[in-house]
This record gives structure tokens, C-alpha cells and sequence, in this order.
């Protein structure tokens, strides 16, 4: 189903970090529309961070969890706080990409129970930050890259470690887990372009295991 495309270069970036260059390539358009259908039943929004500013990144998820940033903190939570519904049901082909994805990594059986859908605009950046709301760091983060390309930076276990710069293509897909999976990462202002599938836009999905 995946990989057809997929030319078997995987690449370690750090213990239990792997690149999986192109692992998504094939199935992104049935990935792309699963994530307009997501964002048709939860639409995108820039949230609030604790601090009161407004992230440039917008954000939806999908899965029985959310993540969220209010006034009140960071959290997942069950409900969608603009419509007090369940997020929308992960889609399988979300599932499958990112069971498969988990498993080629080393890390068989991954069941995510919560997938964030991040848009990026060109000029977007994401600062440079920990994922650390998940309950279990035991399983790692799938994250896929859809559209235009961008600088993804990735630290280390120390926030004044200098972040490595990687690029990061349309269908590629990075699984962090053990030592990496608490790993300072962001991602530099995004750049003009115009993506066959996407346009103007980047999405990356990040699948979680979260409660
Ligand atoms: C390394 N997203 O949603 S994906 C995020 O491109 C996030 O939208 C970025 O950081 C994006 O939290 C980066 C790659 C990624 C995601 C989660 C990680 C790398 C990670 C968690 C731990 C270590
Ligand atoms: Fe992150």
C-alpha cells in the first residue's frame, strides 16, 4: 500500500530517530484528502499559547485525543473546545501510515491515539520546543510531511544544544522514539512555493500516543 515509490534509504538522524525519505509519497493524496476532511469537521485555528500569544501554526487533530493550548496551559483533551464534539475519527489511512511507518522504525504495534494536523503558510515558523504532554514517552511520534518543503531543526535533550537543520519533502516521514523522543525540535519560516497537491501551504501530521 505504502512505499511503492519509497527508494529504501532510510536514514538515522540520532538514536531512535529514523527519516524515512518518500515512505508517504504514494499514499499522500489519499492522506492529503483525509486531512480536508478532518479540517472540514474541525477547522484549523491558531491557539492561544499560556502566555497569550497566538501561534502562527494552525492546528486541528484528529483521534479519540486533541491536543490543545488555552490560557489555562497545554493539554489533550476528548472534546474539540470550538465545538464541544469529539475530534473527527482518525482516518485509516492515517492509521495504517502510521502503524507501518512506527513498525519499519523498530517500534511494532504503535496505536496512536491522537493525531495533531499542523498548517504552515509561508513565513510560519514553529520556535523551538519539547513535545512532553503525552503521557507515555514510552511510544514514539510519526510525523509525516505533506506539501511544501520545509527546514525542520532538531535539537537535543538540552535546549541550548544547537539544533540540526534536516529538509523535509513531500511524503517524507520521521519516527522519533527512545532516546529522541524528547528531543528540542522546531521549524524554521517556511518558504514561498506553490505544491502540486497543497499549494501555498504545508501540513504535517503527528501521530501521538497521548493519554
Ligand atoms: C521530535 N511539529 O507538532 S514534526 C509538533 O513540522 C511539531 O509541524 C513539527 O513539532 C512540524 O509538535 C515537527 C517532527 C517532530 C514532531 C514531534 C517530535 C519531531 C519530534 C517529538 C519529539 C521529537
Ligand atoms: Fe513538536
Amino acid at each position: 500500500m505504502t512505499g511503492d515509490l519509497f527508494d529504501g534509504t532510510d536514514q538515522p538522524l540520532a538514536p531512535g530517530a529514523v527519516l524515512l525519505r518518500g515512505f508517504a509519497r504514494e499514499v499522500a493524496p489519499a492522506l492529503v484528502d483525509a486531512a480536508r476532511a478532518v479540517i472540514a469537521g474541525a477547522p484549523l485555528r491558531h491557539m492561544v499559547t499560556p502566555g497569550g500569544l497566538e501561534m502562527g501554526v494552525a492546528m486541528t487533530n484528529c483521534g479519540p485525543l486533541g491536543w490543545v493550548s488555552d490560557r489555562r496551559g497545554y493539554r489533550y483533551q476528548a472534546a474539540d473546545p470550538l465545538s464541544g464534539a469529539p475530534w473527527p475519527a482518525l482516518p485509516e489511512a492515517f492509521r495504517t501510515l502510521a502503524l507501518d511507518a512506527a513498525a519499519r522504525a523498530g517500534f511494532p504495534g504503535f496505536v496512536p491515539d491522537a493525531c495533531l494536523v499542523n498548517r504552515y503558510a509561508p513565513g510560519t515558523r514553529l520556535s523551538l520546543h519539547q513535545d512532553r504532554d503525552e503521557a507515555d514517552f514510552g511510544a514514539p511520534i510519526v510525523s509525516v510531511s505533506l506539501g511544501l518543503p520545509a527546514v525542520f531543526l532538531f535539537g537535543g535533550l538540552s535546549r541550548a544544544d544547537r539544533p540540526r537543520r534536516l529538509a523535509l519533502a513531500h511524503g517524507d516521514v520521521v519516527v522519533w522514539g527512545g532516546p529522541s523522543r524528547l528531543v528540542y525540535h522546531g521549524v524554521a519560516p517556511l518558504a514561498a512555493g506553490d505544491h502540486p497537491l497543497l499549494g501555498a501551504q504545508r501540513i504535517n501530521l503527528t501521530f501521538r500516543k497521548a493519554g
